[in-house]
């Protein structure tokens, strides 16, 4: 079958925006999304990120569609379980049978290939296999449709080898960016409060800006401080809060802040390459950099040792400042507001937290459909 078939049916549907990292079964529906110009493709450097980034995707208003081999599987487990699980995010997922039994397959395919109706199915992710015949097409996306709108999750088509017939691959030469300096501003004061920082932010930024808060006590001190329509807890998903900003920037025109912390985004430091090469210029990367995991007790992080602002600056960030003052922090804030990103703004902050720490006391599922109403507001905004 050809991949404009299911390309084709899926975008009737409104599914026109794609994520995925490759796999060989894969390559025709791949190559397909790429060359389409009527279709967007965002090739992430991971699986969970990819999930990440549909999530933020529907979050803007948008149908989106992931695609993987079901090696890849593994890494999409924490996004679909405290991710999409928790917020009922749903996005079509193709991932392929690699390692089908019966299949002569590599060894590092035989036991994802015995798992992965299985697996899929224990993340409450409802499947079938990918359709083999053209006149298939339609009612399985329906179904699919049906199902994602009735449980409001993912829904999963197993590619199974040879289903899909080759196509040609037409790539846009690689964007070339300015090459950047990382900047930093450090006046060796003790650094604020993780509390200070969160409140500069909201001083800062306009009204129309969204905001979304990494895992663990940075949401929770958000929310503490005053919540609002405009803010995203990301109460799972570490490491994911950037890859769902990138998501959602990707679709509306205000600001969409990123709140990452240290150890988030070393544990998912591809997104930094992702944002840099989309490079969408309304996006903000703000790390509090505590140097410690510090909603689990303080354990030292890698971070001291990393330079963010250099990754940020070589992964094609337009700008990269750093600082310890919240003075300086708040004109960085105010610059990134004025100029074209993405940009990363690292602030040093105190570990430690606000007695009396509050916890989102709305569902995450209605915090993510307000969350959705805001972005899609400003975009019906933007276009009347
Ligand atoms: C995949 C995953 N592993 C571990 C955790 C547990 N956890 C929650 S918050 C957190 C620390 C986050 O550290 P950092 O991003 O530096 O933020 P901080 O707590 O310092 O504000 C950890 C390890 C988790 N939520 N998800």
């Amino acid at each position: 079958m050809k991949a404009e078939v299911f390309v084709t049916a899926a975008r009737d549907r409104g599914f026109d925006f794609y994520v995925g990292v490759p796999c060989s079964f894969l390559k025709p529906l791949i190559n397909y999304v790429i060359s389409d110009p009527q279709t967007a493709y965002i090739g992430a450097t991971s699986e969970g990120e990819a999930i990440a980034i549909a999530a933020g995707a529907w979050l803007g208003g948008r149908k989106s569609t992931v695609i993987c081999q079901n090696s890849g599987l593994g890494n999409t487990v924490n996004p679909l379980t405290s991710l999409n699980y928790p917020f009922r995010i749903p996005l079509l997922f193709v991932t392929t049978w690699r390692g089908q039994p019966g299949l002569k397959d590599a060894p590092q395919h035989e036991l994802m290939g015995q798992i992965t109706g299985e697996l899929l199915s224990l993340m409450k992710v409802q499947h079938q296999i990918f359709p083999k015949e053209s006149e298939a097409v339609q009612s399985a996306l329906d179904e699919a449709a049906a199902i994602m709108a009735e449980h409001s999750l993912p829904f999963g088509f197993i590619l199974e080898k040879g289903t899909l017939s080759s196509e040609t691959l037409t790539q846009a030469p690689l964007a070339q960016y300015p090459p950047g300096k990382p900047e930093k501003r450090l006046t060796g004061n003790p650094p604020p409060q993780r509390i200070e920082a969160l409140k500069a932010i909201v001083d800062s930024i306009p009204d129309r800006a969204a905001l979304i808060a990494t895992t663990g006590k940075t949401g929770r001190e958000l929310f503490t401080l005053g919540d609002r329509p405009q803010q995203l807890y990301v109460v799972g998903s570490m490491g994911g809060a950037s890859a769902i900003a990138l998501g959602a920037a990707l679709q509306v025109n205000i600001p969409v802040v990123a709140i990452d912390g240290d150890g988030a985004a070393l544990m998912k430091l591809g997104n930094f390459a992702t944002i840099g090469f989309q490079a969408p210029d309304n996006l903000i990367h703000i790390l509090l950099d505590n140097g410690v995991h510090d909603s689990t007790g303080g354990q030292a992080t890698m971070s001291p040792w990393v330079d963010f602002g250099a990754i940020a600056i070589a992964c094609g960030y337009r700008s990269a400042r750093s600082t310890d003052d919240l003075g300086i922090f708040a004109e960085f804030v105010t610059l990134a507001l004025q100029q074209p990103g993405p940009h990363l703004i690292r602030l040093q902050i105190q570990p430690g937290s606000i007695d009396n720490l509050g916890r989102p006391t709305i569902s995450p599922e209605q915090l993510a459909r307000r969350f959705r109403t805001f972005l899609t507001h400003s975009k019906e905004e933007a276009a009347s």
